[in-house]
């Protein structure tokens, strides 16, 4: 599998989103510091606020092949910033996540967010029920 870099906001499902990539028991963790986890990088969502942040996220990302924003579905506030894929020299997709939770139009107005930030392939995911990872799981091989 490539290697990932995870971004998103806060509580947007990062965490969750690799344990079921690794086939992990899904178990709520705080993240508290960027950790490399079996090629995998997840980040605090509190890196989004703060520019000192944002630059070792761009650090971060020249150890990865693709680096991955996640928004959830039941947020209508963006956290990643408009463009922000052009601060990386990595490729980029968007995963809109908990679609368990969400109407199709809040699933629609993700998508909008996450187009916003310059990627040009979005995935549609549920961590908990695994809806969405066949279609994603072969653009990360
Ligand atoms: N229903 C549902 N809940 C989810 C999904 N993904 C994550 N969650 C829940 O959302 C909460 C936050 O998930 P995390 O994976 O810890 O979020 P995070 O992005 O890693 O958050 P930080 O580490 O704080 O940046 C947890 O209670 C998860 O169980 C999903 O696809 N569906
Ligand atoms: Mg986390």
């Amino acid at each position: 599998m490539k290697r990932l870099m995870l971004i998103g906001s806060v509580g947007c499902g990062k965490t969750t989103f690799m344990q079921r990539l690794h086939g992990d028991v899904q178990e709520y963790s705080k993240t508290q510091t960027i950790g490399a986890n079996d090629g995998i990088w997840d980040t605090p969502g509190e890196y989004m606020d703060s520019l000192f942040f944002k630059s070792s996220l761009k650090q971060t990302s020249s150890e990865v092949d693709l680096v991955v924003f996640l928004q959830a579905a039941t947020v209508s506030m963006q956290k990643i910033p408009p463009a922000f894929t052009t601060f990386f020299p990595k490729p980029s997709i968007g995963v809109v996540t908990k679609i368990d939770l969400a109407t199709p139009a809040q699933i629609a107005h993700a998508r909008h967010l996450l187009d916003l930030t310059g990627v040009k392939e979005i995935y549609e995911v549920s961590s908990i029920t695994g809806e969405g990872f066949d279609e994603l799981l072969p653009r990360l091989e």
